[in-house]
């Protein structure tokens, strides 16, 4: 290949260079002056300006992707939860002062063109989360790597509350205009669905073979959306593609001719339906026909565009395992194993074993979760229907995995039904995770202890049979964005100290370790802590009108509402403080102040998550108006937690809530920003919170309630959460004050589902572990009395959890999972 044509130099990375291509997009392709622009105007103008700072490195970046041909990773994830462009690509491409000085020198204050952007929430929580933090990561260490994922028009719902229970609103992200993203309908890429499979004798003679072909019933195109990924002050910049689905051009010809131009042109809207929303459940799968349409459509269009656009014309498809994994984030993307054995027998004319043998090593796939209910199926008439001959490579798949289970098991059939692609009850159906398994190279999970019960339990048939295929990668978080722009007073801080190495090499953190015991430092940390307390009650003034005191403890808990993660826990600690105040059993001036935040979104869908919801808003409501318990206690619920808020919540935050029942969280990733960002955990021996409790020890962590073990032989002895009820004095009276109506206006009905669920059930042990979670909390009360022993255990936080970086996650995958090259430094 020729050397690419230069691109037109990259603006001057001076004020006066910034003014002047800021002024240009102003004028230029928002069509205004300085005078008449809205906020909106300078907003555009200003991501446009950033952006043309990266282009060169994009192009650059891309370019040598294509010439080098390196061993990269795909990322294939049906969420990418990215969180605000701007202050990332200012910080990316070392031009936040520039640009405050730039635009200050033009009148306009930068902060308020940051809250202009609406960030994209194309994902639910911590797996979506995830996939942003490692593209960030894997850019920042210069590893030829896409993300593939969609572009749903709306991402994550809006949540609201109407007398404190959740009502969704659309999120409607790109109706200001969508400045960071490259629409390439040139790329458009053809999709198809349904109809049905052929058989034909392909070749004369002897060299005549039979072949299938699959007769799609109906199409749609995608159309790929580029989005810049930009590393950290490398030089590189890698690309995230999102799919956008659009009606084919012959789509309804047949309308068309019959001359109802009107009636063809909406029904075009069937189409473009599939990219459309978000599905808003997180870990229970709703079985919707179109969230498989997704699945299929992002994976098919990925598969496309890696083999046609980003290989040489004349690669062989024999060595894609050199060129190329494919990580299958979690189950949603799994529909890609069949669809490359589908390109590659199919169409490519590969046997069976040789396609098998390069899908084999092209796939790695990662489970994100331990609950049953969140592993995906699906009914084999709905994949038959959509996907036939899908459905016909999977039958193949299994066949052959299960004579094989049956050749090293002696004919356990039992073994064989357990270990089976189909699931035959309660209805015929294909288990994604089983498939996920067997096809690929590894499986990991995404903190020790999830691995290990992966392991042990979810797919423990399938690691007796390949030990060897299991492994861990431990989830990390970005630095980038959750310490250095999110806290940019804790990264001055440590940056004087250390030098600001620790941005891309986070272990460098452990040289903070002594200066937990400089009593200067404390103060000056403390200090940080304190200015980002007042910038969180600015923001909930703001945003919320929520007011909160700045000189109390912040005690938080920010992610999906699920029974499993345990609000409620944390809800019943709230009503026992009240319930002690109140009833005169302890003295205000006795309790350490606190505020407790919560930040929850429940899925639409899940009726027990909303009551929840709803008693967190009702008992905050009632302990905010108490005279005296409000004192010491408020509870602030800010509606619509998203990454936009956590990047102002975390830093300010004194302890984080880990809270889950042991062996439910597969891993946390939000513990690991608080950690680092010097927040006390309280937490259970649960999911990440493991390793956290190991790394910074145990007299820096407040650990409480039942291990994974003991939980199991509880449930397994059978449980029965009302003799913890009927024992314990506290729980009793919480549960009655809800029970009686205290927080419901008198009325005994409103939370009675909530109460007789953890009387009844209590699948997730809430009340087995509630006294050991005072217990814990009266600790952290006792130790929240010593700023200085405090602050020094929150230095230690910070210090030793360098290991937490995702840029450590990325090296980790790429050693026991990807074998992926880097490029060389720019
Ligand atoms: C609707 C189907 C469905 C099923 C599962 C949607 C989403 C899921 C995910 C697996 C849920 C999820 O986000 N899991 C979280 O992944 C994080 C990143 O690995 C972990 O840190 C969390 O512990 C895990 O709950």
């Amino acid at each position: 290949m020729t050397e690419p044509t230069p691109l037109i130099a990259t603006p001057e990375h001076t004020v006066e260079g910034f003014v002047r291509e800021y002024l240009r997009e102003l004028n230029f392709a928002q069509g205004t002056i300085l005078e008449r622009a809205s906020v909106n105007d300078h907003y555009l103008a200003l991501a446009r300006t950033v952006r043309h700072y990266l282009m060169a490195r994009w192009i650059t970046t891309t370019t040598e992707h294509y010439r080098r041909q390196p061993k990269a990773v795909a990322y294939l994830s049906a969420e990418y939860l990215l969180g605000r462009q701007l202050d990332n690509a200012l910080v990316a491409a070392d031009l936040e002062d520039i640009a405050a000085e730039a635009l200050a020198s033009l009148g306009i204050d930068l902060a308020d063109l940051r809250e202009a952007e609406v960030e994209p929430g194309l994902g639910n929580g911590g797996l979506g989360r995830l996939a942003a933090c490692f593209i960030d990561s894997l850019a920042t260490m210069s590893v030829p790597a896409i993300g593939y994922g969609i572009r749903y028009e709306y991402g994550i719902f809006r949540q609201t509350f109407v007398d404190g229970r959740q009502v969704e609103k659309p999120d409607e992200w790109l109706v200001g205009g969508a400045p960071w993203e490259f629409a390439h309908p040139e790329h458009e890429v053809t999709v198809g669905f349904g109809g049905h499979t052929e058989r034909y004798v392909d070749g004369e003679g002897d060299d005549a073979v039979e072949r299938t072909r699959w007769v799609p019933g109906w199409k749609v195109l995608g159309v790929p959306y580029n989005y810049m990924v930009p590393g950290y002050r490398n030089g590189r910049v890698n690309t995230l593609r999102l799919w956008s689905s659009r009606a084919t051009h012959a789509f309804d010809l047949k309308i068309f001719n019959h001359g109802d131009y009107a009636e063809a042109v909406r029904s075009r809207t069937f189409a473009e339906n599939i990219s459309k929303v978000l599905y808003p459940e997180d870990s229970t799968p709703q079985g919707k026909e179109l969230r498989l349409q997704q699945q299929y459509f992002f994976v098919a269009c990925s598969l496309r565009d890696f083999i046609n656009q980003l290989l040489p014309e004349d690669f062989d498809l024999h060595d894609l395992p050199e060129r190329i994994c494919f990580q299958l984030n979690d189950t949603h993307p799994v529909i890609a194993v069949p669809e490359l054995m589908r390109i590659l027998v199919d169409e490519e004319g590969f046997d069976w074993d040789e396609a098998w043998e390069v899908t084999r090593r092209c796939f790695a796939y990662t489970c994100h979760t331990l609950l049953p209910e969140a592993l995906e199926v699906w009914p084999v008439d709905v994949l038959g229907r959509l996907l036939p001959r899908h459905l016909e490579i999977i039958y193949r798949i299994n066949d052959e995995f299960l004579a094989r289970v049956r050749e090293h098991s002696g004919d356990d059939e039992l073994l064989v039904r357990r270990m089976s692609i189909i699931a035959e009850h309660p209805a015929r159906s294909v288990r994604m995770a089983h498939l996920a398994t067997v096809a690929a190279t590894k499986v990991n999970g995404v903190a020790e202890l999830h691995s290990q019960l992966l392991r042990d339990k979810v797919l423990a048939d399938f690691a007796r049979f390949w030990p060897e295929k299991f492994t861990n990668v431990t989830n990390g978080v970005t630095p980038r964005r959750f310490v250095r722009l999110a806290n940019p007073g804790l990264s001055g801080l440590i940056t004087e100290a250390i030098g600001e190495g620790w941005v891309t090499d986070l272990d460098r953190l452990r040289d903070l370790e002594p200066l937990a015991d400089d009593a200067e430092f404390r103060r000056r940390f403390r200090e940080v802590k304190d200015a980002n307390k007042h910038r969180l009650v600015d923001l909930l003034a703001r945003r919320d009108g929520i007011e909160i005191d700045p000189g109390t403890m912040l005690d938080v808990m920010v992610k999906r509402l699920h029974e499993y993660k345990r609000q409620t826990l944390k809800i019943l600690h709230v009503i026992t403080l009240y319930d002690r105040i109140v009833s005169g059993e302890v003295a205000v001036e006795d309790l350490v102040p606190r505020t407790v935040v919560f930040g929850a979104k429940a899925a639409p869908g899940y009726v027990m998550a909303k009551e929840i919801i709803a008693l967190i808003n009702h008992v905050g409501a009632v302990v905010g108006a108490h005279p005296e318990v409000s004192k010491v206690l408020r509870v602030a619920f800010p509606a619509n937690y998203n990454v936009t808020v956590a990047e102002t919540l975390v830093p300010a935050a004194d302890l984080s809530e880990q809270i889950s029942l042991a062996g439910k969280e597969a891993s946390g990733t939000g513990n690991m920003k608080f950690a680092l960002n010097g927040a006390l955990t309280i937490g259970t021996d649960d999911g990440a919170n493991v390793e956290i409790r190991q790394l910074v020890g145990d007299d820096h962590f407040f650990l409480f309630g039942l291990t994974e073990p003991e939980a199991a032989a509880m449930q397994e002895a059978g449980y029965r959460p009302s003799s913890y009820y009927e024992k314990n004095r506290s729980l009793r009276r919480a549960l009655d004050l809800v029970a009686h109506g205290e927080f419901s206006g008198g009325n005994r009905s409103t939370f009675e589902p909530v109460v007789s669920n953890l009387l009844g059930e209590d699948r997730f042990m809430v009340l087995a572990d509630f006294q050991s979670y005072l217990d814990a909390q009266e600790r952290v009360e006792a130790a929240y009395r010593d700023p200085d022993a405090w602050s020094r255990s929150a230095v230690l936080n910070v210090a030793r959890s360098g290991f937490f970086s995702s840029d450590r996650s990325m090296r980790d995958y790429m050693d026991r999972i990807w074998h992926a090259e880097v490029l060389p430094p720019l």
